[in-house]
């Protein structure tokens, strides 16, 4: 990205980004009264570093053709991407309080066909990155120089499919093309190392042929340190994949440590606490 502005600067604004996306999904968890509270808090840093300062798009119209494309193939984390298109101004803020309610455009799991800023429809894990590889090699073949970004979980690289997709690319060369995996140790049926481990994860994306980076995905200047370093729009280099970890309901003690944090039912009474701690562990870091 082309900016003068220092990265402290830039980690600044996205820390600040973050900061409104996890109350923005704590809001949306407290009008269903459960959900995927947890994945939003522990990738709010990853999508506040995307939307507020990697991607390339247009508030105003999600279908612009230049834009950069960002799959989100867990779809149980849409709670965390509407967060952060509200924040990017593609939502309208008052519109997450319809979050997951019958006729709203922000369903549990978002649709492409009606929810504005979704490339892909999620639900079946595995499928993102299938996807992506195809948009990439479609968008060089129109000489776009338009980037594609796939954000997908640890449990989805658990998945054959992801790593034939992971193949087909750096068979390609797909350059324009970069994986961002949301490592947080955790999936539905217990955490992933006693699922179906795949550490050492960065040598099996780099035996698969991926340039590989792996950081702290709650650090934004780490982050996007990173995401400096992939950003050359080169769309025939290898592909690239930014490993992050993350904790799950960062930002929110109570949650960070809550047991069966996959998907999280939250007492009435403990919405307001879950607020309080998030604004009292925030710096008060603004823009
Ligand atoms: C193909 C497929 N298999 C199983 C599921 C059921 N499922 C929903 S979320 C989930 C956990 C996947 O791991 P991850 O995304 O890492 O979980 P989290 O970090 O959100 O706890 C599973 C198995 C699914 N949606 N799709
Ligand atoms: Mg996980």
């Amino acid at each position: 990205m082309t900016t003068t502005r220092t990265r402290a600067e830039r980690a600044a604004t996205v820390r600040a980004a973050a900061h409104r996306i996890r109350h923005h999904a704590l809001h949306m968890g407290e009008v269903q009264g459960q959900g995927y509270v947890g994945q939003a808090l522990g990738a709010a840093d990853i999508l506040a570093a995307l939307y507020a300062d990697q991607l390339r798009f247009e508030p105003a119209d999600p279908h612009w053709e230049k834009r950069d494309r960002m799959l989100l193939s867990t779809g149980h984390y849409a709670i965390g991407l509407y967060a952060a298109l509200a924040e990017a101004g593609v939502i309208p803020v008052e519109e997450l309080d319809t979050y997951g309610s019958d006729e709203s455009r922000l369903p549990m799991s978002g649709m492409a066909s009606y929810t504005p800023g979704m490339e892909i429809s999620g639900g079946s894990l595995g499928h993102g990155l299938t996807v992506a590889v195809g948009m990439a090699l479609g968008l060089r073949h129109r000489g776009s120089d338009s980037r594609v970004f796939n954000f997908l979980s640890d449990g989805e690289l658990n998945e054959g499919s992801t790593w034939e997709a992971a193949m087909g690319a750096a068979s390609h060369r797909l350059g324009n093309l970069t994986a961002v995996v949301d490592m947080n140790a955790l999936q539905a049926d217990g955490p992933t190392a006693d699922v179906l481990r795949i550490e050492p994860a960065e040598a099996k994306w780099e035996a698969f042929g991926w340039r590989t980076f792996r950081v702290d995905g709650n650090d934004p200047e780490g982050l996007l340190a990173a995401f400096d370093e992939i950003d050359d729009r080169a769309a025939d280099g290898p592909p690239q994949v930014l490993v992050c970890d993350t904790r799950v309901g960062r930002g929110v003690p109570l949650l960070e440590h809550r047991e069966k944090n996959h998907f999280m039912r939250i007492d009435e009474h403990e919405w307001a606490i879950c607020r309080e701690q998030l604004t009292a562990g925030h710096d008060g870091g603004d823009r």
